[in-house]
């Protein structure tokens, strides 16, 4: 079997109790824990120059293979560039786009850094599997150093409409190095198609059904949902629902019902419409009051990126004040944390809350509304209160009550209908997605993956 070489940006680290926040860490390591594999990628650290020294790690069948990134670098790259642009836009924030010549530059010069590494680690036949918007040109950057490798992209976050693609600047030269992989994967048909429009429109690419072609040279594209192990979340949640931060939890809440959120601190989460939706439902809902509580674990993420730190303020300040106007001497409303769980820990807190709210404003596909579901105990489950502008709406419409996070009324209405929902419908509703979660599930992602990019 071809070894599979995966590479992103940030690296998870192995060791227990070092849980990844992010989807793409956790989704990654979840596929490769069962196949094997090689995975390259930034350390986390900053040092004098990009690249050096190159640690390896060993932990079953997982090889990790990471090194530093220069202040310059982490600066231009990564703070700049992918996050400050490309986040942004992919995620339809163009008014906090901020371009400069210097980052782009900066990106530039960090793919090929890792092209350089790829080629030095790659043996003839491996598969190449690249992760997410920090490496749109890396294909094309191994193509010139004379790499013949089959290149996979996977693009964890949405695709814009071409509208919005072409705020970035320089977005033709992006989009004609990303032709250099044999296969884009996509998390949706609507990302597929935003793509297929682009390439189209603005680039002549021949496009058919799944196969664009630039200039000779043919790209599949191709959906790709990831997904949760269920089984494996579903003991987890189980095994731990008597743990002691859980039993901590529930001693808490004295009783009473709990929504919770759990999200990276990040703009396009809604974590504000989010805020707002509640003090809604306490507004107009009398009786919720003193006996519903709202848990929203967020650990910060991107401090050091515009934007980040001013949502944060934002987020103490409203909490702050519905706290303010309706906490009673034995109640608060919610409970705002910026910190992280293990993940069995965060688990078993999904097992223990009524309702799971998910109000991302966009998001690739959300995982932790997969989690929220595959935590619940199948006789008297949660409901999945799920933004229409994720990912995950598209598989999960039937089971989970869809919302718009600018509409908060309408958000306030979802959460009393799932506070309010007798057990055989949440029964009901929680089968038809772990029906879809079995189906789409982690493995299943990185199999159709690798066997697509195999076949090509
Ligand atoms: P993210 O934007 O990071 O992922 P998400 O898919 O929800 O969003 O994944 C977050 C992961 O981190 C989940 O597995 C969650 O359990 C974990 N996590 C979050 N907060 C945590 C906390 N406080 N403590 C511990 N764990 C925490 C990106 C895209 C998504 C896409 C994924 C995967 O933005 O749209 O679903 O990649 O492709």
């Amino acid at each position: 079997m071809a070894r599979i070489l995966v590479v992103s940006n940030r690296v998870a680290p192995l060791s227990e109790g070092q849980a990844p926040t992010g989807g793409l860490a956790v989704g990654v390591l979840g596929a490769l824990k069962e196949v094997g594999g090689i995975w390259m990628g930034w350390n986390g650290e900053i040092a004098r120059e990009s690249g050096t020294p190159l640690a390896q790690q060993d932990s079953g069948a997982i090889s990790l293979i990471t090194w530093p990134l220069s202040q310059y670098d982490y600066d231009t790259f990564y703070r700049g560039f992918a996050n400050s642009v490309l986040w942004p836009v992919f995620h339809f924030r163009t008014d906090l786009l901020h371009y400069r010549d210097e980052d782009y530059e900066g990106y530039k010069r960090v793919n090929r850094i890792f092209a350089e590494r790829l080629q030095r680690m790659a043996r003839p036949g491996d598969l190449i599997w690249v992760h997410d918007y920090h490496f749109l040109p890396l294909a094309q950057y191994c193509r010139e150093l004379g790499m013949q490798h089959k290149f996979g992209l996977f693009l964890h976050i949405p695709f814009p409409s071409d509208q919005v693609f072409r705020t970035i600047p320089h977005h033709a030269d992006l989009a004609r190095a990303m032709a250099a992989f044999d296969l884009i994967g996509l998390q949706t048909s609507d990302d597929l198609q935003a793509m297929r429009d682009y390439y189209e429109r603005h680039l002549g690419a021949a496009c058919s059904h799944d196969t664009l072609v630039l200039n000779g040279k043919a790209t599949r594209l191709g959906v790709y949902p990831i997904g949760v192990c269920p089984e494996d979340i579903q003991a987890l949640s189980r095994e731990h629902r008597n743990s002691r931060e859980s039993i901590k939890l529930k001693s808490g809440l004295q009783h009473r019902r709990l929504i919770i959120s759990v999200d990276r601190l990040d703009y396009s989460k809604g974590l504000v419409e989010r805020f707002r939706g509640f003090e809604r439902l306490l507004d107009t809902r009398p009786r919720f009051r003193g006996q519903v509580s709202f848990v929203q674990i967020a650990p910060p993420s991107r401090a050091d990126v515009h934007g980040y730190r001013s949502l944060r303020r934002l987020l103490e300040q409203t909490a702050g004040r519905i706290n303010g106007r309706w906490t009673e001497l034995s109640w608060t409303p919610i409970r705002y944390m910026n910190r992280s769980f293990d993940r069995a820990t965060l688990m078993s807190f999904f097992r223990a809350s009524q309702v799971g709210l998910v109000t991302s404003l966009r998001d690739g596909m959300n995982l932790v509304a997969k989690e929220y579901v595959a935590a619940q105990p199948e006789d008297d489950p949660g409901v999945l209160v799920l933004s229409e502008f994720t990912g995950a709406a598209r598989e999960l419409s039937e089971g989970a009550l869809l919302i718009n996070p600018y509409d908060t009324a309408g958000m306030a209405r979802a959460l009393r209908s799932a506070l309010d929902m007798q057990s055989a419908e949440r029964r009901r509703r929680h089968e038809i997605m772990m029906d879809v979660l079995r189906k789409n599930s982690l493995t299943a992602w990185r199999e159709r993956f690798i066997e697509d990019l195999g076949g090509i």
